[in-house]
């Protein structure tokens, strides 16, 4: 059992090295919501990886603190807990904030791994020694920036090349792109950017014979997802219309999509994160971790999460480097020239948390304590 001692939220800003922009927004600076959980000595930390501006999600920063201040850290301190697997029925209450609830679960896994004295990536059934790894690269200033940046990452050894698209920036981008590289695995990202009167120009896409292509059409849809799927012969993958399991069994057997992006975030913790590939593994659907512009501690569990064996698709977990002048882990996250991460064998999420560098960056914080505690 794991007693909850205190839960910590605090908020740090943190630049990223380079801008990324996506047919939603352009993203310079990032404010994220860290929360850490102290338990008989032991400490966790965990990241919500909501975004500064409900864009991406219906969440934002500022609504993941106050429903993790008033609701779920409540829900949790004091308690015991078994594990990481406790979480959902004691947030269940709380209907969405899953990047909230996401944050807190994840971070009682690492507990619960840490007093297991097992890895992470072990007790969350996780049997791959290396993750595959992919970039995603944003919408840029120019072709010719744009082309500079994948032959950058194809160079570093990445396996599968990621484009965000909108329109204006789509077809005659992937064309330039396959001309050079006639062979490489590419996708595309629309982030919700077309609409049906589109189904006919995403369709000449399929000439470009990418892997995929990721959320086309709207952020809640499946339905005209498959229709859109019947008319192409590349994959659709769906990645903000899947909430949980239930939404990828629907997205499934509607045949809305043939390849499922997991964001634990997305999905609201471990557990339906796990709940997700397992399902998606029994139809013979495979799976890759997508990325929300992580620090090392979100990037660390997306690690352990992607050992999971149906992640058999390059994700977007990348290096530190592509994000951060420096991150708030140590070591930083390396990519191999093979394009792949080690998973960490050590006990817990297996990296140092620079606890004095999230400590320059913190610019608001506050502390839940249990209230027996807090009188002795
Ligand atoms: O749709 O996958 C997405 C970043 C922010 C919000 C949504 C998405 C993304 C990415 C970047 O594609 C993935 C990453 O490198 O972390
Ligand atoms: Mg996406």
């Amino acid at each position: 059992m794991l007693t909850i001692d205190a839960v910590h939220l605090r908020e740090i800003n943190m630049p990223l090295a380079f801008p990324f922009e996506t047919s939603f927004g352009l993203t310079t600076t990032r404010r994220i919501l860290l929360v850490e959980i102290e338990s008989d000595g032991l400490t966790a930390w965990g990241e919500c990886v909501a975004g500064e501006h409900p864009y991406f999600s219906d969440e934002s920063i500022d609504t993941a603190w106050i429903v993790t201040e008033t609701e779920l850290a409540p829900r949790l301190v004091g308690k015991e807990v078994v594990g990481g697997g406790s979480c959902p029925s004691l947030f269940c209450q709380v209907r969405g904030h899953r990047m909230a609830k996401a944050a807190l679960e994840n971070a009682v896994w690492d507990l619960e791994a840490q007093k297991k004295r097992v890895s992470l990536a072990n007790l969350l059934g996780g049997t791959r020694k290396v993750i595959l790894c992919g970039v995603s690269i944003g919408i840029q200033p120019s072709p010719t920036v744009l082309m500079e940046k994948i032959a950058e990452a194809l160079e570093a050894g990445y396996q599968r090349i990621k484009l965000k698209c909108k329109p204006g920036w789509d077809t005659k981008i992937f064309e330039q792109v396959r001309v050079r590289w006639p062979e490489i695995v590419l996708s595309c990202d629309a982030n919700s950017a077309y609409r049906i009167v589109d189904f006919d120009h995403i369709a000449e896409w399929d000439q470009f014979k990418m892997l995929m292509i990721e959320q086309p059409l709207w952020y809640d849809d499946f339905y005209f997802h498959s229709m859109l799927q019947k008319r192409l012969e590349t994959a659709i993958c769906l990645d903000e219309s899947i909430h949980n399991r239930r939404d990828a069994l629907a997205a499934i057997d509607m045949e809305s999509c043939r390849i499922l992006n997991i964001k634990v975030g997305r999905v609201g913790g471990f557990s339906e994160a796990i709940a997700v590939h397992n399902a998606a593994a029994e139809r013979g659907i495979p799976v890759w971790c997508g990325g929300m512009l992580e620090t090392g501690i979100g990037r660390v569990h997306n690690i352990a999460l992607s050992s999971l064996q149906n992640f058999s698709l390059p994700g977007d977990v990348s290096a530190s480097a592509r994000y951060w002048a420096e991150d708030i882990i140590e070591p930083e996250v390396m990519v191999s020239t093979k394009g792949e991460i080690e998973v960490p064998r050590g006990i817990g999420c297996g990296y140092t948390v620079l606890r004095d560098r999230i400590e320059a960056l913190t610019v608001r914080r506050q502390t839940l304590r249990a209230a027996s505690r807090v009188m002795v």
